[in-house]
């Protein structure tokens, strides 16, 4: 144990004494109690095998763990039993409200590390020099559904980030989207109501596609742009280490010759974007509900650490200004070929929590944590932000002193004068509850005191753009256009990915019973783009309505490649895994062959075979990872097939054989094939094109989506 009486006072209040980068929150077995830690597996004691004792809360040991105190053989449980009850009162208060958004998440510990110095733009410790690291723990999510939801729906992803800085935790608590619903918090709960299960019926769960939410979003234009991207193949991720991560508000960054200058946050994803296609992400959900929770754990759990690098878009007063909308409105995103995005540090996942609730349902984002050399501005949305988070911890952690949860505490010293409350677990000694105090002069500790050289300070901002002295409950014009950057986003899509925004639109509106509902949405619609409109119209096989009237004419944006996934594509195997299928009698050292050159170009390859425990083939016995039923092709990257004549034929028979190869051609995969196996490829339909290869090909061929098969094999809209 430590000594007590040789803590400093910062060191009192700092649950942690890691140095910055090494990842870690707490020795292996040990709890925080009273700013000390005490171990729980004791030197002495323990059993023969090394098992520690099991004791209730308190330190009783317990002799048996099976049977609860009765009377007499058959008689009723004593309630002098408080080993049985202190279990079942503990078991009975397990859970915590989940997020009321965002609860369905999954997080992981990392480091991140500057890889530019930017001390011109910002005084942020972290950013000082190339090099500099600290811990972060990163917390990804669906919005809509409740914590035991799916990975897969459409939805917005949540991609929260806490950088535990040597000068305090900062949070940026941003989304896979760079635009948000709505300009305004106190729209947030109305959007929120809207888009989760219907109050009355209590269904659909995490989903879109009902009447409330596109009753909402259809009188409030201004929620399109976003829309689009959750209509887009962003809305569908393939992994939560291969999407994009958005601060989505204007920040700014200050130097520290108190200059400041506005700034947008960008994570880009080191193993690319990729995106699922909705009849994929349909039958995902079914195969593997923990589709994303799992694909994050285990390649971590592998050392395939995924990395995202950090980057801002910088921008002054001045250049904002000049542009067609206003960068305080957090439903506008700022083109990449407009103002470049420079790389400033990079983030590497490279530690799965050791429990789930004490880490990922714990941790509690806020984005008023924020540190010197970041400031906020004054974005409405923002601001209400600003309010929410720090009350929502308090429901949902059920104490002020949440901050003292290990994923939660900052790991340099952090002392003050608040005090008490439910849960406190520190121990502040001394009578110096309060400031000023002249307690020093008497020896005594007389605790922290503030620093105006060090301390953060607010940015002196003018009230950007309007007039400082009234009080106003409106919308500032330079937020009135809702239609040109949804067009912009539309128009720079591939035709493919033009198609499947179309589509989607037509299922979720497919969904909806009101009739008025789908017809203003494609009024609305009208205003980005014609085309879109009408192939959602004849899609759902309904007239195109009139145009809504705009409250300001869209303008047109052009193009920005940066906001389409397949133009950003990266066809390589590297952190993608390749599904492998065999069967009596296949060739054993082609497909040893074949998981070498998946292996070697960073992929996985999982064997995949009608039956798991081990099966002859030529020559040896082989297991397979999954057994096909349970493993469908949706499940993998790409697909390879090594199976004889004889046992292809069998297997023309085994519908979920069939559908494997189906689904993979289906969804654009590459489909690498012996000769042997022709005769299920036959069966499923599996036409020759540059995405069906012979297996040899496979190194050279990638496993990018071959999306020029796609109109051969789906109605899109
Ligand atoms: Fe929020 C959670 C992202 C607007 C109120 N939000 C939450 C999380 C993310 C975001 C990623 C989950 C954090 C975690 O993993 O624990 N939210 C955003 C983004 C927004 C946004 C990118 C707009 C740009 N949010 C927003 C508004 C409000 C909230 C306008 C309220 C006025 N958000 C919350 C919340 C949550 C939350 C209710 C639920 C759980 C939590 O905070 O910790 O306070």
């Amino acid at each position: 144990m430590t000594d007590e009486k040789s803590l400093s006072p910062s060191t009192q209040n700092s649950l942690h004494d890691h140095p910055p980068g090494s990842g870690d929150t707490q020795p292996e077995n040990t709890i925080g109690h009273g700013g000390e830690l005490h171990q729980i597996v004791g030197k002495d004691g323990n059993h023969a095998d090394g098992a520690a004792h099991l004791t209730d809360n308190f330190g009783h040991r317990i002799a048996d763990n099976e049977n609860s105190l009765k009377a007499g053989q058959r008689g009723p449980t004593l309630l002098e039993d408080f080993i049985l009850r202190e279990k079942i009162f503990h078991f009975d208060h397990e859970r915590i409200p989940e997020r009321i958004v965002h609860a369905r998440g999954s997080g992981a510990h990392g480091v991140f590390e500057c890889t530019k110095a930017i001390p011109e733009l910002t005084k942020a410790s972290i950013f000082q020099k190339v090099g500099n690291s600290c811990p972060v723990f990163a917390r990804f999510s669906t919005v809509t559904g409740g914590a035991g939801s799916v990975d897969t729906p459409r939805d917005v992803r949540g991609f929260a980030v806490k950088f535990y800085t040597d000068t305090g935790n900062w949070d940026l608590v941003g989304n896979n989207i760079p635009v948000f619903f709505i300009q305004d918090a106190i729209k947030f709960p109305d959007l929120v109501h809207s888009v989760k299960m219907e109050a009355d019926r209590g269904y659909p769960q995490a989903a879109s596609a009902h009447d409330t939410f596109w009753d909402f979003v259809s009188l409030m234009p201004e929620s399109l742009h976003t829309v689009m991207w959750a209509m887009s193949d962003r809305g569908i991720p393939r992994s939560l280490r291969m999407m994009e991560g958005f601060g989505v508000h204007t920040f700014r960054l200050v130097n520290a010759a108190g200059e400041a200058h506005f700034v947008k946050f960008h994570w880009k994803p080191v193993q690319g974007i990729q995106s699922l296609v909705w009849d994929e992400a349909v039958k995902v959900s079914g195969a593997d509900s923990d589709y994303h929770r799992r694909d994050l754990f285990e390649s971590i759990d592998h050392g395939d650490f995924p990395a995202w690098e950090l980057g801002v878009q910088v921008f002054d007063e001045a250049w904002a200004k000049k542009q067609p909308y206003d960068v305080l409105d957090a439903t506008k995103l700022i083109p990449e070929e407009e103002i470049p995005v420079q790389i400033i540090g990079r983030m590497t996942l490279n530690r799965n929590v050791d429990n789930f609730f004490a880490e990922t349902e714990q941790v509690a984002f806020l984005p008023t944590n924020i540190i010197p050399g970041i400031d906020f501005s004054n974005d409405p949305l923002l601001q209400g932000r600003l309010f929410s988070y720090l009350d929502t911890q308090k429901s949902r952690l059920g104490t002020t002193n949440f901050h003292q949860i290990p994923v939660n505490a900052p790991k340099c010293p952090f002392n003050n004068f608040q005090r008490d409350g439910m849960m406190q677990t520190l121990v502040p000694r001394g009578r110096a509850n309060y400031e000023p105090n002249s307690l020093a002069e008497a020896g005594e500790e007389g605790g922290p005191r503030e620093c105006s050289e060090t301390g953060f300070t607010t940015f002196p901002a003018n009230n950007e753009r309007n007039a400082p002295e009234e009080k106003l409950r409106i919308r500032p014009d330079s937020f009135a256009d809702h239609y040109s950057q949804p067009r912009l986003f539309y128009r720079s899509q591939t035709d493919n990915e033009q198609a499947h925004i179309a589509s989607a639109f037509v299922f979720e509106l497919s969904k909806v019973q009101l009739p008025h509902v789908r017809k203003r949405v494609l009024s609305q619609l009208r205003n980005v783009d014609e085309t879109l409109a009408k192939r959602i119209a004849d899609g759902l096989a309904i007239t195109l309505p009139e145009k809504a009237k705009a409250a300001k004419e869209p303008v047109d944006l052009g193009h920005s490649d940066k906001l389409s996934i397949q133009k950003q594509a990266k066809g390589d195997m590297a952190g993608r895994t390749i599904g492998i299928l065999f069967a009596q009698g296949s060739d054993l050292t082609g497909i040893e062959q074949l998981k070498n050159v998946i292996t070697k170009a960073g992929g996985t390859p999982y064997l995949v075979a009608p039956k798991v425990g081990g099966i002859p083939v030529a020559h040896g016995v082989l297991k397979a990872d999954g057994q096909l039923a349970g493993s469908p092709s949706v499940l993998f990257d790409a697909v390879a097939t090594v199976l004889t004549p004889d046992a292809a034929e069998q297997l023309t028979h085994e519908s979920a054989a069939v559908q494997w190869l189906m689904d993979a051609y289906a969804h654009c995969k590459t489909i690498a094939h012996c000769k042997g196996s022709q005769a299920l490829l036959d069966k499923a339909g599996v036409k020759k094109d540059k995405g069906v290869i012979m297996l040899d090909e496979l190194a050279k061929a990638g496993i990018a989506r071959h999306w020029q098969r796609e109109p051969t094999v789906r109605e899109l809209a």
